[in-house]
């Protein structure tokens, strides 16, 4: 039978890592995190899709095609983190496991990226550990799906 696939989305401004503002984000590209995380998820024997956008709708797109079609979600909401219902309401309804993702610890930031709207969805976050967070979040939701 074929691995389960986890769906990795990626909001806004994150196609820029690497190229801007390291001393925040790290040196690493998304193209770089995504080619560990497809090398990690297949340790735990998980296929990977990995997408980025810059425009709210794709990213409600993307997770009303999951529904019964990945085993989870793994997700960076970027700055929508902070402000899309949208992107909560689609999470709530795809009723796929969700584990959040950041990588600066956004309680360490602005006021204003302290709340989480995708966080209601998720089954947990996690924060401030840069890149390696994808990493940890592909452990966590392999051991959901494995358990579920
Ligand atoms: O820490 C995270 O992963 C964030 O989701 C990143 C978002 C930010 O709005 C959230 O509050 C926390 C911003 C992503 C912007 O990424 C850039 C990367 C390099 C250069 C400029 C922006």
């Amino acid at each position: 039978m074929a691995n389960p696939t986890i769906l990795i989305i990626n909001g806004p401004n994150l196609n820029m890592l690497g190229k801007r503002q390291p001393e925040v984000y790290g040196h690493e590209t998304l193209a770089d995190i995504e080619a560990a995380c497809i090398r990690h998820a297949s340790l735990a024997g998980l296929e990977v899709e990995f997408r980025q956008s810059n425009h709210e709708g794709d990213l409600v797109d993307w997770i009303q095609g999951a529904r019964e079609r990945v085993a989870g979600i793994i997700i960076n909401a970027g700055a929508y983190t902070h402000t899309s219902i949208a992107i909560l309401d689609a999470l709530l309804s795809a009723e796929v496991t969700c584990v959040e993702v950041h990588l600066s610890n956004i309680h360490q930031r602005d006021e204003f990226r302290h709340h989480s709207f995708v966080s209601k969805a998720a089954k947990g976050m996690i924060c401030g550990f840069g890149s390696h967070g994808y990493i940890l979040a592909i452990d966590a939701l392999a051991r959901l799906i494995r358990g579920s």
